[in-house]
């Protein structure tokens, strides 16, 4: 063997570029399905699934094409269990003269990867992961004379970069971003399509079986798996999105309805994660429906800053901070997670949903993450370790490189302010706004202090309390500052301990 040529779970995109230049006569692939990736948080087993399922059928695909595939099986009795000993055991096997690999989405996978020529005594190539829009180079040059990172300014360099909505020097239709018509709630009787899912393979079946038995004690249900694990489905699945519900994301982007886990969003981050498709090809396919008129700029504006916004920023964002990010805590947050993220089991309307469609499908959308549960541990004071292990563990789409950011930064502002100018904190009545779940809830969104009332309420003016000395100064966050400075003592005690008492079931394990 000439070059063995690692490909990792979440690359499996045929331009990946440890792939290029390969030869075919004398190089061979390494694919290895490993327990520590597995288990190194206890991921959804539909995550698993989806990820081992997508890598045998990328190996079938690259052995169809005539590429030699050593590929490692989970219960392949000699499996060592770990990334880097399966790359020397191959080695070992099979004499290469070098290793070529592809630089992987976590920084505790990069250093495992720096010690692989050491490990091994030959030259190992870890090269550039070109499936983004932006370099970490690049990325941290724009960084570089900033003295705060805004996504919005680092997604009009990329517009322009890569001439998506772009007339000229001008953004189509005279404005880059469209957000603000993007908060509408949800009227009463809305017709929200079914989106198109996959039933499993016979091959993706012998996986759900594996993963059923090996990772039983895993949170979250198997029984439901409808994951597009190849190319082709996930190009079925975009292509779906983009006649269905691409004209209406715009609209209903940040709105939510009880036992609705996928509203109008677009389903793509788990395959495209994966590498199974082209974040670029994503963007200029909806471009081309706003340019048909099959689409408004407002939903097609949206669904692309997404991506080539946020997507790309959240990267650049955690390798220029990492590994300081991973233990940030600017809000000095200490509480364990609730029993309930594992299981759904609260009175809170909202969190059951949201929870219990996680569980379910190992998916919820942007708005749940960051205001339901993300809001949830924010005001509660939850350890941003305890909530980034949740997050990394339960999301098919997530691996650290764009959940931790997003948690870390966005949700818990754990970061000081890097990802997010302001804290997305809120009361129960944003909730009761942005969705349906108030109404059949057992606990009362207009009330923050009886027994009955709404936990969100309370967590909410308390955390505004704890933190004001902090956000009196942030021109975003002065205003509840000053209305809790302003409010009447009585109305402030009562408060207060309202959110001792939540704190405290928290802290101790009593059922919310
Ligand atoms: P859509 O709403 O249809 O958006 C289209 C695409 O835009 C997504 O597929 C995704 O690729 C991209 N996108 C949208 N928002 C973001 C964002 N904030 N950061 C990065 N990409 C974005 N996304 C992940 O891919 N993996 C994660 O682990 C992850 N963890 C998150 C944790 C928290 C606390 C929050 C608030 C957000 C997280 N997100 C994560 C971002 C976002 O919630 C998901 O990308 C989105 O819900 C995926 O569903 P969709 O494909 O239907 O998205
Ligand atoms: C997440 C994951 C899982 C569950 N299993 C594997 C695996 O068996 N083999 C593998 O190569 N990759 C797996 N992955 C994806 C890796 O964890 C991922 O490549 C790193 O986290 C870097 O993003
Ligand atoms: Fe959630 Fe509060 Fe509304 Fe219940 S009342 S659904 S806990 S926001």
């Amino acid at each position: 063997t000439a070059a063995l040529r690692v490909i990792l779970g979440d690359q499996l995109s045929r331009g990946v570029a440890s792939l290029a230049d390969i030869d075919p006569q004398s190089d061979v692939v390494l694919m290895a399905e490993v327990l520590g990736e597995c288990t190194y948080v206890p991921h959804h087993p539909q995550k698993i699934a989806m990820i081992l399922a997508a890598m045998r059928h990328f190996a079938q695909a690259l052995t169809a094409r005539g590429i030699m595939v050593r590929y490692i099986p989970l219960d392949d009795p000699d499996n060592t269990g770990t990334l880097s000993d399966e790359v020397a055991r191959a080695v070992h096997a099979l004499h290469p003269t070098r290793i070529i690999a592809t630089e992987p989405g976590e920084y505790r996978v990069r250093e495992a990867m720096r010690n692989w020529s050491t490990e091994t005594g030959i030259p190992c190539e870890i090269r550039e992961d070109t499936r983004f829009l932006a370099t970490a180079d690049e990325f941290a040059q724009w960084a570089e004379d900033r003295k705060q990172l805004r996504m919005e300014f680092f997604y009009r360099v990329m517009r322009r970069k890569h001439r998506i909505l772009m007339e000229g020097e001008e953004p189509v239709g005279g404005r880059w971003n469209f957000d603000s018509e993007n908060r509408k709630s949800l009227p009463e009787t809305i017709e929200i399509p079914t989106p198109l899912r996959f039933a499993p393979s016979a091959e993706t079946t012998a996986v759900i079986d594996l993963v059923a038995a090996r990772f039983a004690g895993h949170y979250g249900t198997l029984d439901r798996f409808d994951y597009p694990v190849t190319a082709q489905d996930a190009e079925a699945g975009f292509a779906d999105f983009l006649s269905h519900r691409l004209p209406q994301f715009g609209d209903w982007q940040d709105a939510m309805a009880a036992g609705t886990p996928y509203m109008f969003h677009a389903l793509v981050s788990a395959p495209l994660n994966l590498g199974l498709l082209d974040p670029l090809d994503l963007c200029r396919r909806a471009e081309a429906e706003y340019a048909a008129g099959r689409a408004p700029l407002n939903a097609v504006e949206g669904f692309i800053r997404q991506i080539l916004g946020w997507r790309e920023f959240v990267r650049g964002v955690y390798w220029l901070y990492m590994p300081d990010y991973a233990t940030k805590n600017a809000l000095d947050a200490t509480l364990d997670l609730p029993e309930f993220y594992w299981t759904g089991d609260t009175a809170m309307r909202c969190m059951a949903d949201t929870i219990g469609q996680t569980l379910r499908h190992a998916y919820a959308h942007h708005i749940q993450r960051l205001m339901i549960t993300g809001n949830f541990a924010l005001l509660a004071g939850i350890h941003p370790d305890a909530v980034d292990r949740w997050y990394l563990a339960v999301y098919a789409d997530a691996y650290e490189w764009v959940e931790m950011p997003n948690t870390r930064g966005m949700a818990l502002h754990a970061d000081g302010g890097i990802v997010g100018s302001k804290p997305y904190a809120a009361s129960g009545a944003y909730i009761n706004r942005m969705s349906n779940y108030c109404a059949k809830c057992s606990y009362d969104v207009k009330d923050a202090t009886g027994a009955r009332a709404c936990p969100f309420n309370a967590l909410y003016w308390d955390f505004i309390a704890r933190h004001q000395d902090r956000f009196a100064n942030n021109p975003r966050m002065a205003m509840p500052v000053r209305s809790w400075r302003g409010m009447a003592e009585t109305k402030r005690i009562a408060l207060q301990a309202r959110a001792a008492h939540l704190r405290k079931a928290l802290s101790e394990g009593v059922k919310l």
